[in-house]
């Protein structure tokens, strides 16, 4: 292949042109994740609910504004070269049935899990993380979310109740795990640690950072990124968004002070595409948020220096 030639087909991988093209998450393959270090998962699901919907269309959105985050070779994307990503495409579900909704979504997680790759999801609202949780126990729950997501458990399950389920099905050990970012009412007792949202503005994201690191230990963990964490100036799309919380660079900062936690397994949820401002904020710091995930999920990634 002459130069020319090589270069044209280096830029057509990395998205040069992110305004063309098919799109899949940063531009990789689809597959099933045989083969693949981590495997993106998209989850178009919103039945559960509360408030404004939309977050149907949550993996769509991400997949367009994460052309971004591989547009150029002066982005540190290279590690893509090196490590074997790909999208699995999206959950499949009969529109409007939740169990079946529920049931396929663990399915996936499951055989994403059997093939040896680390599982990063996209959401759909928060209900999708109990399926997510599927084929682990006793995980350390990092979530970074503005609600505490331990509502009523005897309704079927909701956005609101996730965690309340993943604890009593023993898929989380809430005395490993840590909540960021609230600044809700507490809707049950847990023995998760909660650091407020105010907690985070006056100790800042590299304390917030080291709890974590404290709390959560070299135990297998699972980080739940509810993007309603961020404040709505910098995450409007959401569907029960919240005032008085992070930037996007605060979070930025925190989740890059993570890097070593051994996490196995990752979500970004709550993207809902029809509240969006214009530039599609939400989902751009969604696609970026999921980058930096990419990194912690994938522990070769930080150490990995391009050769130039
Ligand atoms: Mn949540």
């Amino acid at each position: 292949m002459d130069k020319e030639l090589a270069r044209r087909e280096f830029m057509r991988e990395v998205g040069n042109q992110p305004f063309a093209g098919p799109l899949t998450f940063f531009r990789q393959k689809t597959g099933d994740g045989t083969g693949a270090d981590v495997a993106l998962l998209g989850v178009p699901f919103d039945m559960g609910t509360s408030n404004r919907p939309g977050a149907r269309f949550g993996p769509r959105a991400v997949r367009e504004q994460s052309v971004h985050a591989c547009m150029s070779e002066a982005f540190p994307w290279h590690w893509f070269r090196q490590r074997k990503l790909v999208d699995c495409g999206d959950t499949w579900y009969f529109s409007g049935d939740l169990d079946q909704a529920l049931g396929r979504i663990e399915e996936d997680a499951r055989a994403i899990r059997s093939r040896g790759a680390r599982l990063l999801a996209v959401g759909g609202d928060h209900t999708v993380t109990l399926p997510l949780l599927a084929g682990l126990e006793g995980v350390a729950l990092i979530q970074l979310d503005s609600h505490d997501d331990l509502g009523d458990p005897f309704h079927k399950p909701y956005h609101g109740s996730f965690l309340n389920r993943a604890i009593a099905a023993g898929r989380v050990d809430p005395t490993r795990s840590v909540l960021v970012g609230r600044r809700t009412p507490p809707s049950a007792p847990s023995d998760i640690l909660v650091l407020e949202a105010d907690w985070l503005d006056e100790h800042g994201p590299l304390a917030a950072a080291e709890r974590i690191r404290e709390r959560v230990g070299d135990h297998a963990a699972y980080l739940t990124f509810d993007i309603d964490f961020l404040d709505p100036a910098y995450a409007p799309g959401t569907g029960t968004p919240v005032p008085g919380g992070p930037t996007t660079a605060q979070a930025r900062r925190l989740l890059k002070a993570l890097r070593g936690i051994n996490l196995v397994s990752a979500d970004l949820v709550e993207i809902s595409p029809p509240y969006d401002g214009p530039g599609q904020i939400t989902a751009l710091a969604g696609a970026f948020v999921l980058a930096w995930l990419l990194e912690l999920v994938d522990p070769s990634c930080g150490r990995y220096t391009p050769a130039r």
